[in-house]
């Protein structure tokens, strides 16, 4: 069934609202998301009715902030099909998330020489604290280079596992290129050699229906904002056996079972890697967020999503001097889409977008590592969601345009 766009929109009053006297067009979404006023009329429900601190009285309204958080964790555990709402822990966000088991998996499992395997087109969330964590402990860190447009494959993947292999950290969908990974092979792989498997879910997970079961992953990293849900809260999915195993990312209040002076025993999971007051009221809210998800429908959306990126690319491509970067196959692609301008710095190109009221992100995108492999200093980057529409693109086009006669970019430049 076609989306319902227009009814979507209306619980979007953002979406109404002019940029530079022009329509806001938000094509900013691997960046965050806006949020529908389901979610933001439930926070304010929240705070208004039903505010206090989780686990810590025998009052009434901590009762009911409890149980909040607790139907909020079950519905994000069976949105995700984990096996049970204790393999969910609340992070602030997918890149904390990923610090944790970089932390508390690696700092007890890894010993020097061990081999931790990533890829080039990762988020630094997903470098720079496998980094960290290869200094403290002493192990290599090992890369699988992506393919010419951008994808992974199992059969390049592969020749980077050996015997040392320990964990495979990879994202699920390119922020920066919009590639779409195999999920299910590159974790099956990982378990073939004896590794463990941490999916970055955070731009697929908002796209994509996900099942860790299915999937066969043993950590899964994602965000709430970019998936409909407020700032401030993850979610870090863990196979059972090894979140037991692991050690306390941060110690505090709530993550304890009994404290003396000198030494402490740890809570049950998840509360174990929950230290301190969580972001109670974003928590419920993300459950208001996944709930409305699940009533519009991956497949739905994910239709929608094609259409808009073939759209975009269509665009791009029919302009000369432009660039665009990422998988040709559309069915190897999210709904990110990223391009430069002739040799025009990025930068400027956005701010002619954003003068049109088109909301682009520019820049590395947290990719470095893989701009500097482009040989660029960034790009300009388009993504979509549920709410945007075709005509909202033909604004993008018109801003194309408009940038490319700017800086004269023309096929003689
Ligand atoms: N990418 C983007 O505009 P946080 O900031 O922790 O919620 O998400 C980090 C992160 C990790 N992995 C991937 C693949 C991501 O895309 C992001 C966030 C945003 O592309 C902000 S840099």
């Amino acid at each position: 069934m076609p989306l319902d766009v227009e009814k979507i929109r209306r619980d979007f009053p953002i979406l109404g609202r002019a940029v530079r006297g022009k329509p806001l067009v938000y094509l900013d979404n691997a960046a965050t998301t806006q949020k529908p006023r389901q979610v933001v009329e439930l926070l304010a429900h929240f705070y208004g009715l039903h505010n206090a601190n989780i686990h810590r009285g025998v009052h009434t309204l901590s009762g009911e902030a409890t149980k909040l958080v607790d139907r909020a964790r079950g519905k994000i555990a069976r949105f995700i099909n984990a096996p049970k709402p204790q393999t969910i822990v609340f992070t602030r966000n997918t890149t904390e998330a990923i610090n944790l088991v970089a932390r508390a998996w690696g700092e007890r499992c890894l010993k020097a020489g061990d081999e931790i395997l990533l890829t080039d087109i990762e988020h630094h969330s997903n470098l720079v604290p496998w980094q960290m964590l290869a200094q403290r402990a002493g192990a290599k860190l090992c890369f699988v280079e992506s393919e010419p447009d951008g994808t992974l494959s199992a059969e390049t993947a592969r020749r980077h596992f050996t015997a040392r292999t320990r964990i495979f950290a990879f994202t699920a969908l390119s922020n920066a290129l919009g590639s779409v990974s195999p999920v299910g092979p590159l974790a099956a792989l990982a378990r073939e050699y004896g590794a463990l498997s941490l999916v970055d879910g955070a731009q697929w997970v908002p796209h994509r229906p996900t099942d860790v079961q299915a999937l066969g992953c043993d950590f899964l990293a994602f965000s709430a904002h970019k998936m409909f849900g407020p700032t401030g809260v993850g979610v870090l999915y863990g196979r059972e056996d090894l979140l037991e195993a692991m050690d306390p990312f941060l110690g505090g209040g709530d993550m304890i079972s009994e404290v003396w002076l000198d030494r402490a025993t740890y809570n049950e999971l998840p509360y174990k890697f929950e230290a301190g007051t969580p972001d109670i009221g974003g928590i419920i809210a993300f459950g208001a967020a996944v709930d409305y998800l699940a009533a519009i429908g991956f497949e739905d959306i994910g239709r929608h999503e094609r259409l808009l990126s073939e759209r975009l690319l269509d665009i791009l491509r029919c302009e000369a001097e432009v660039a665009v970067y990422g998988p040709r196959r559309i069915e190897d692609r999210g709904g990110v889409v990223s391009f430069n301008v002739g040799d025009v710095h990025p930068h400027d190109v956005g701010q002619i977008f954003d003068a049109e009221g088109v909301a682009i992100r520019v820049g590395h995108h947290c990719c470095q590592p893989l701009m500097r492999k482009l040989n660029i200093p960034g790009t300009a980057r388009a993504s979509v969601y549920a709410y945007n529409t075709l005509p909202e693109l033909e604004a993008f086009a018109k801003a194309l345009r408009k940038a490319k006669e700017f800086f004269r970019v023309t096929s003689a430049r």
